[in-house]
């Protein structure tokens, strides 16, 4: 318990900020004005600790991670706050003295909803850990005006409303101004020769430009006064609007310079795993990282003088390619600003950037158009010609006459500018999210990389942080398991394993199951409250929570939905186990097949859950805005994970990690992190089903995969297909559906059908599905695999994926803070 929350300052704090803020007493505040008051004094003693830690980087310089994405799924932090100052107790009670319910103050606070799913939550646990593990890291970010939309769920179909987070202010953030940072657009560049330094100077002219501002969001390392920064640029015109402007050309560039700004930062991109070529993305990617990169060569001059040693004291992980332009603009500052020669520069950079890939989907892959690339970044454009065309010799070099291996792995070509090339080329780390994605790209996508720079690839497989997805969102089974074991787990996930004795204990079992019930009763609840259907919490949790995506199958699962509902109805007498099937999905806005499957299982829900003859045996919800903040409840009340994505296809998953964790089995595909984690608890403690990831590989390469051959021989299959045009789910309407229809067994476009392989692997999903049935019933054997779970998550934290990182990575100094008082 953190000794700095005295009890009575904390309440006089707060009524404090009460008064301040909004001139009311406390039983005159509402609860979003309590909120914010809380936040505020929280923030205060928050600030204590970013102070004395920024005071030891000052002395001790350590080198620092930078770690640059355009995604932060932070969720709220007012919770992780407490929780990792330790506090969350006192604060509890403090404010329960005060009449109000702490789980009431939090839920007043937005998601910040700042990434799309699985990258932006992995960026967000990263910073977690590095600050828990003592090392300086920043986070490089976009303050999106609007982040993820909200779902709306109208008759069945999502609707995306704007996510306005910051309309009552974030209690959290600091504005800096004084380091706002200039970023230029556009125009052309002027070559001029510089008689003294006998070079060329390149300078951009008649560009727009627009200044960023930084805030930053503090990051409370657990229990050990580290607070790092999540730094996120706002976008502000530069030349505000000058009314008196006679000159008609001035005038015309404030405008569009003011336009410029707004536009930059307005809103996340919804999409996930795909790339739309999108012009205004490509200027949010040069913005933020223009800003980061100016920002991180000035720190490092206020302290050094020789650039060249840049990389000694700064490291830049790219999450992804959409921050790789970072590769062409520290090239641009150290070769235009710093006066470096071409080497020179380049071997800092290529001693600084690292890059993770997170996806093998062929259409994430960014390729961005020369003509609009060299528009918008004639100078960034220059500098990547000139990677790519030393890049070019260098294969020739290798590999002589080659020209297969040119046009395969060029930067530019085919008039596109290729960042993930640019990436490995210039990256000192090429990584992969788990073992079997690192595999994939050394032996499939990324072969020709991997055979010409071997030592540059390398697996990290992800991780989740315990303290928020355990410790703050399942209370019950925390203090349980620190019962037991005590609470180093907290920081020391493997120390979990401990628990491992109590799972064929009787009483440990009861205990599990009943916190597991008290659980369910609380999402029962929530439930209850948004969708306004009942569900018996005795039922089994059947979950799937996660981007909403064809390579995911959410399909596979309503598909068997369709199925065990047609054998409730012809069998009446069987004794089947009541079921709860839970969904939790958004789709990209413009991703049609994504929103038809939403459709479909809200209007499976309806048949299924209106059937009186079933008695309520089977239930099917979609829950409304999946994110962080609901995320918490889910992960904690599920007895199922549904990890079923078509194997090789998925790269890592980290929602199956966040069940794990919370004593939910695995039924999953032998794909990504699942592999990990079954070697971990063991096949028998685990659903694995379907093709492997060498079968869905060799299909694709070899055809062979005939679809239809399905629904020609599997009555069951054939039966639930045609549900999906017989009207059976719409009301008579034969069209809702038949696009899913086609797509499973036509083959009209020049795609196979299936793409997915959701007919190959239907049978033994269901199988599977017999065998969680089977294991459920037996409470014991149930509750021991559920303890077992949880008990082998302890390879699955955050903090040891980010010790590999600094460990082979990074080289980071380790630091450790003292309290200010
Ligand atoms: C690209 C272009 C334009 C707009 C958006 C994008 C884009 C945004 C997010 C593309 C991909 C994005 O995210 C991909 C992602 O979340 N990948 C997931 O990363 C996780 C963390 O490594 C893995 O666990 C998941 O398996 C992987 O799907």
């Amino acid at each position: 318990m953190n000794k700095n929350f005295k009890k009575e300052e904390f309440k006089k704090s707060v009524a404090e900020n009460v008064k301040t803020l909004y001139r009311k007493t406390i039983d005159e505040a509402t609860p979003q004005q309590v909120f914010q008051a809380v936040s505020y004094t929280v923030k205060d003693v928050i600030i204590d600790d970013w102070l004395a830690t920024q005071k030891v980087y000052e002395k001790e310089d350590p080198k620092m991670v930078y770690y640059m994405s355009m995604e932060f799924l932070m969720g709220r932090a007012l919770g992780n706050n407490l929780i990792n100052l330790t506090a969350y107790e006192a604060v509890k009670e403090a404010l329960d003295e005060m009449g109000f319910d702490l789980n009431m103050i939090e839920d007043q606070e937005p998601d910040a909803a700042l990434g799309n799913g699985g990258l932006g939550r992995l960026a967000a646990c990263f910073l977690d850990s590095l600050a828990t593990l003592g090392y300086c890291a920043y986070g490089c970010g976009i303050r999106y005006r609007y982040g993820m939309f909200k779902q709306k769920i109208e008759n069945g179909y999502q609707i995306e409303v704007p996510d306005n987070w910051l309309k009552d202010g974030n209690p959290f953030e600091l504005r800096r101004p004084e380091y706002a940072k200039e970023v230029k657009f556009g125009g052309y560049v002027r070559v001029e020769y510089d008689e003294k330094t006998r070079r060329n100077k390149f300078i951009q002219e008649g560009y727009q430009s627009v200044r960023a501002i930084p805030y930053d969001i503090p990051i409370v390392g657990y229990n050990n006064h580290v607070v790092n920064t999540l730094r996120v640029w706002d976008a502000e015109a530069i030349n505000d609007f000058q009314l008196d402007s006679f000159d008609k050309g001035d005038y015309q560039k404030a405008v569009e310079q003011e336009n410029l700004a707004k536009n930059i930062v307005e809103v996340l991109y919804p999409n996930d795993n795909h790339y739309a070529g999108k012009e205004l993305r490509l200027k949010q990617q040069y913005f933020f990282i223009s800003a980061s990169v100016q920002a991180a060569i000035e720190k490092y001059k206020k302290k050094h003088t020789d650039i060249r040693k840049f990389y000694e004291k700064a490291t830049f992980q790219l999450n992804d390619t959409h921050p790789t332009v970072a590769i062409a603009e520290l090239m641009r500052i150290l070769l235009d600003e710093e006066g470096l020669e071409w080497d020179e520069a380049w071997e800092v950079t290529t001693k600084t950037c690292a890059y993770t890939n997170h996806t093998i989907m062929a259409e994430a892959l960014e390729k961005w158009p020369i003509e609009l690339f060299s528009r918008l970044l004639p100078r960034i454009y220059q500098i990547i010609e000139e990677i790519n065309r030393r890049f070019v010799n260098e294969i020739e070099k290798k590999y002589p006459g080659n020209h297969e291996k040119m046009r395969k792995m060029a930067i530019i070509y085919d008039g596109q500018v290729k960042m993930a090339h640019l990436a490995i080329a210039a990256g000192y780390s090429v990584n992969g999210v788990a073992q079997l994605h690192t595999e994939i790209l050394k032996n499939q996508e990324l072969k020709d990389f991997y055979q010409m720079m071997p030592e540059k690839f390398n697996n990290k497989t992800n991780g989740i942080t315990q303290r928020r997805f355990l410790l703050h969102a399942n209370p019950l089974l925390a203090s349980w398991v620190t019962d037991h074991i005590g609470d180093e787990w907290i920081t020391d996930l493997p120390q979990i394993a401990k628990m491992k004795i109590y799972a064929e204990d009787k009483k440990a079992q009861q205990e599990f199951m009943n916190i597991k019930y008290q659980n369910k009763l609380r999402l029962a609840k929530y439930i209850k409250e948004h969708n306004g259907i009942d569900v018996d919490p005795r039922s089994i949790f059947d979950v799937q929570v996660k981007r909403l995506h064809e390579y995911k199958r959410q399909l596979l699962n309503i598909l068997h939905v369709m199925y065990l509902y047609n054998k409730i109805k012809d069998h009446p007498e069987l004794d089947f186990y009541p079921r709860t099937f839970i969904f939790g999905a958004k789709a990209a806005a413009g991703y049609k097949r994504a929103k038809q499957t939403i459709k479909l299982i809200n209007s499976v829900g309806d048949v299924i859950n209106n059937d009186r003859s079933i008695n309520g045996k089977l239930k099917v919800v979609f829950i409304e805005d999946y994110r962080v903040s609901n995320a918490e409840l889910i992960f904690a009340a599920s007895d199922v994970s549904e990890q079923i994505s078509t194997a090789s296809k998925e790269a890592s998953g980290t929602g199956n990690m966040k069940f794990m964790l919370n004593g939910a089995p695995t039924l999953g595909t032998m794909d990504g992190a699942n592999v990990e984690i079954v070697q971990e608890v063991g096949e028998e403690n685990a659903f694995i089903f379907g093709l492997t990831a060498d079968e869905v590989i060799n299909f694709e390469n070899n055809g062979g995969y005939y679809p239809m051959e399905y629904f020609n021989s599997d009555q069951d299959i054939r039966r639930v297909l045609m549900q999906l045009i017989n009207g059976e789910y719409s009301n008579g309407d034969m069209n809702m559906f038949r696009e899913i229809y086609d797509s499973l067994l036509n083959t009209k476009s020049s795609d196979r059908a299936d793409t997915y392989f959701i007919l190959a692997d239907f049978k033994s999903y269901a199988k599977a599905q017999e065998e969680v049935e089977k294991a459920y019933r037996d409470e014991e054997r149930w509750a021991k695999m559920a303890i077992l779970n949880m008990a082998s998550s302890g390879k699955f934290t955050a903090d040891r994926t980010i010790k590999q990182y600094v460990d082979e990575i990074w080289h980071l100094d380790h630091v450790t803070v003292e309290a200010l008082n």
